[in-house]
């Protein structure tokens, strides 16, 4: 009865503690199964875009037009990148040059 209790109050301190790291901002696009999910965002001029990537496996985003490239990101890693001018931006992952997707800022 007694270890149950404090089970209980070791589980209350676990979580208290939890809430008081920072606190990550969710992804826009999540990388899960080789593929940017949506694949397609809009996003207002000035906005940021933040990729996580969620998958087994070694991703790059970089833009088709160079404006950007978020270097080697392995699971659990994340990019975030500002798109200041309208225009529609497509990208990919240059290890699968099959992972694309769009970014469309207006
Ligand atoms: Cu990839």
């Amino acid at each position: 009865m007694r270890l149950g209790v404090l089970f209980f109050v070791l589980l209350l301190a676990g979580c208290t503690a939890s809430v008081n790291e920072p606190v990550i901002s969710s992804p826009d696009i999540v990388i899960e199964s080789f593929s940017f999910v949506p694949e397609s965002l809009n996003v207002s001029v000035g906005g940021s875009v933040t990729w996580l990537n969620s998958d087994g496996a070694v991703h790059t985003i970089v833009a088709d037009d160079g404006s950007f490239s978020s270097g080697v990101l392995n699971d659990g890693d994340s990019y975030s990148f500002t798109f200041n001018s309208p225009g529609t931006v497509s990208y990919h992952c240059s290890v699968h040059p099959s992972m694309r997707g769009v970014i469309v800022v207006d």
